[in-house]
């Protein structure tokens, strides 16, 4: 908090006012202020509310102290030239004291990740089903921030590890904080909180020499996944292409538990929250994704970060499915058991909002790693249910945040502030930035009227815990029957993919276990496989160099359920794929059309040359078919694909390899004119989402539905049984 003092005293340096003094809005209740009641707080526009934060380092200001002295920082105070370094340096010891302290610990999960601020817009008037204030009329916008995020890998990991998503939004809402703190798979690993420690020493790397990192592909987590089968659906869903998202922007997201809505009047209902990406759903394929954590670790990052700098802001539509309270156990499986989903079938979707981020983060530290979401922050409106590992999250979340920022005052941090005035009896601690007037800071009181009031159900419009809601019985560490069976819907899942996709799921699995050492975790994970599929367990065996098990049919069925399929969807919309536009340096007039026709089409092109000049964004010594979503060569450059064309400004073949990994990778190819034969000399057969054309217009035609379709997945060899 060493900021607040140093922001304050630059206000005073400056000769700020104290109404653009950056910490000018703090609100210091004086007992009149106290009164006020809820209802008046004015919600400030959303772009402003983190601008008086803002501390800027213009061309009229002069280096202090962090207690406001002008001074010089570049040399130490020292006895004679050559002589020790003194003590009574303070400018020395601050600079240094205030680097070593610079980190705060990273997230014990989801350290890696990237965020960003928009608006949410509601549907309409949702009273109906929840008294929340944000969904109380149409067109009524929240401000929101959201993080998207990896789980297992460090602050510094690649953003294309396989892994579970985490897709985090907080909402400041006119009545406090709502943070939906979700994840891109509908379903967890385990039921139980407790096991959550358990759960995360299995996967992260190994205690004795930290290896391996952001990767499930080792012993300690397959024999965690094969000993706990609750793991077996999330564990199918990130084998297949959720683990792997074409980006952030890509992917959807879930509440994962169930929760409650609440009604004004108390009336409640069970339900799962739902983000849907508008970009439309895409993943990466396995090798792809490898390449591109070497080509370009911050490639989710980066590409969030991009789209919103460019103005295409993405968007994710918010629903829910709705659930009738006494319709828990109605589905063939328990509504608190988070390692299940509710097929759309049986609850469909009932679309709230839209929203839409459109500002990129000003300072990734005080934001992006600052922003303390707990699945607790919950609104009038929104209550919990009792599922086992939602009531551990109520706990561990606001532990983690005191953990990372010190002091229970990290809700004051800019961030996390809410964006309606603060008024209650919370005192004190490390870091306090309020400055709190008020001497009378205890309830009941007769002294200030007893105010603050308090708030409920009726009065003031405070939050309230749906009445309801009942809990007795004996104490037991047992979970219910009703969560036992794990098997039935990893099975559904599965029969839901295409056969391509459950290509990549086996491939996934053949991939992550003949990386286990043991071979009676390979064993267990072949039997806990077999439970769900003896498919899936012949064809992993076979990888494994083991025999299959015996069908083990209890929990086969052949349901199939919709909207589970990643591959099998045209984009609806291509706006910021990225193409690259092969040249050569006698074609960039070439390549300077097809940018132009492109990038109407909202297209991120980059141009590759074989040297940097103008017109060209990278080279062939640079690029990577990781970094395009589809490639083109334009007329003129085809000569630079010869198989022995040589140069020594970049490796040997490379301009043949970039397009022919872009054809192994399932993405659409091609070439103009005399370039078609680039095509041939890379080895790329003539197939579907290989495009030649004689003209720009007519190619683009082509190579746009190219990119809608954006994997052709029939490149993909099927086990040889599977055809
Ligand atoms: Fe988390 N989780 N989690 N988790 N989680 C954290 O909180 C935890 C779970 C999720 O971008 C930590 O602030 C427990 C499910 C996201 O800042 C920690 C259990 C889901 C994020 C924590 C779970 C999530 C976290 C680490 C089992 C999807 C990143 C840092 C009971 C519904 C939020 C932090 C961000 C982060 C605990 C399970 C999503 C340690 C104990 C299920 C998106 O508190």
């Amino acid at each position: 908090m060493h900021t607040v003092k140093a922001l304050l005293s630059w206000g005073l340096l400056l000769g700020i006012s104290s109404a653009a003094c950056p910490f000018a809005h703090l609100d210091t209740p004086s007992s009149q202020q106290q009164h006020q009641r809820r209802d008046d707080a004015q919600a400030p526009p959303p772009e402003d509310f983190l601008k008086k934060y803002e501390v800027e380092d213009g061309s009229d200001t002069v280096l202090t102290s962090d207690v406001g002295g002008p001074m010089g920082d570049q040399r130490s105070l020292r006895a004679g030239q050559r002589g020790p370094t003194l003590l009574e340096d303070f400018i020395f010891r601050q600079k240094l004291q205030h680097f070593d302290h610079e980190r705060v610990p990273e997230r014990v999960v989801h350290a890696r990740g990237a965020g960003a601020h928009g608006t949410f817009t509601s549907y309409g008037d949702f009273s109906n089903l929840t008294s929340a204030s944000f969904l109380s009329a149409e067109g009524k916008k929240t401000p929101v921030f959201v993080r998207f995020s990896t789980v297992a890998g460090s602050r510094g990991s690649a953003d294309t590890a396989r892994d579970v998503h985490g897709f985090a939004t907080r909402f400041y809402t006119d009545e406090g904080n709502l943070d939906i703190v979700g994840n891109n798979i509908p379903v967890f690993f385990i039921q139980d909180a407790i096991q959550f420690p358990d759960l995360v020493h299995s996967v992260k790397p190994s205690p004795d020499n930290e290896i391996p990192q952001a990767a499930t592909a080792h012993d300690s987590a397959w024999d965690f996944f094969s000993s706990q089968p609750s793991t077996m659906h999330t564990l199918f869903w990130a084998m297949a292409g959720f683990g792997i998202p074409r980006s952030y922007r890509h992917m959807d997201g879930f509440g994962v538990h169930t929760f409650r809505f609440v009604t004004d009047d108390g009336s409640t209902k069970l339900i799962k929250w739902h983000w849907k990406t508008m970009q439309g759903k895409a993943s990466l394929v396995w090798e792809e994704a490898q390449a591109m954590a070497g080509k370009n670790a911050d490639a989710h990052r980066q590409d969030l970060f991009d789209a919103i700098a460019s103005g295409n802001f993405p968007s994710w539509e918010l629903s829910v499915q709705v659930v009738d309270e006494d319709r828990a156990l109605a589905f063939g499986f328990d509504l608190l058991d988070p390692t299940k989903f509710i097929p759309e079938e049986f609850a469909p979707l009932q679309k709230l909002g839209i929203m839409t981020l459109d500002t990129n983060p000003r300072n990734y530290f005080a934001e992006t790693e600052q922003v303390a979401f707990q699945p607790g922050h919950i609104v009038r409106g929104v209550d919990f249910t009792e599922d086992p590992l939602l009531q551990g999250r109520l706990y561990s979340y606001l532990d983690t945040q005191l953990n990372r920022h010190g002091s229970p005052n990290f809700e004051q941090l800019p961030i996390n502030m809410p964006h309606v005035a603060i008024h209650n009896n919370n005192r004190d601690g490390l870091g306090q930035t309020f400055i709190h007037t008020n001497p009378i800071h205890y309830q009941p009181n007769s002294l200030n009227n007893n105010f603050p009031a308090q708030a409920n159900q009726t009065t003031n419009r405070g939050f309230f815990t749906a009445p309801s809601r009942t809990a007795s019985g004996n104490l037991v560490r047992e979970l219910s029957s009703t969560f036992d069976d794990h098997w039935s819907q990893p099975r559904l899942f599965f029969n839901s993919l295409t056969p391509v996709e459950q290509q990549f799921l086996i491939n996934a699995i053949r991939f992550e276990a003949s990386h286990v050492k043991s071979e009676t975790v390979r064993r267990n994970v072949l039997t806990q496989l077999n439970r769900v599929s003896n498919d899936v367990a012949r064809r992993v065996a076979e990888a494994l160099g083991m025999e299959a098990p015996a069908p083990d049919e209890t929990f086969y069925h052949n349901n199939v359920t919709q909207g589970i399929s990643i591959f099998n969807n045209t984009l609806p919309t291509i706006a910021t794929l990225r193409v690259g536009v092969l040249a050569s340096a006698k074609t960039l007039e070439q390549a300077k059309e097809l940018k132009e026709r492109l990038e109407k089409e909202k297209l991120m092109v980059t141009v590759v040359g074989e040297f940097l000049a103008e017109g060209v964004d990278q080279t062939y010594s640079s690029a990577d078919a990781t970094g395009f979503d589809g490639i083109v060569v334009v007329p003129g450059a085809e000569g630079l694909f010869d198989k022995d064309s040589s140069s020594p400004l970049f490796p040997t073949g490379r301009p043949g390899q970039v397009l022919l990994d872009g054809y192994r990778w399932g993405k659409p190819v091609g070439g103009i004119g005399a370039a078609a034969v680039a095509l041939e000399k890379a080895g790329v057969p003539e197939t579907e989402g290989v495009f030649k054309a004689e003209d720009v217009e007519s190619f683009v035609e082509g190579f746009e539905q190219g990119l809608a379709r954006f994997k052709f997945t029939d490149r993909f060899p099927l086990d040889p049984d599977q055809e």
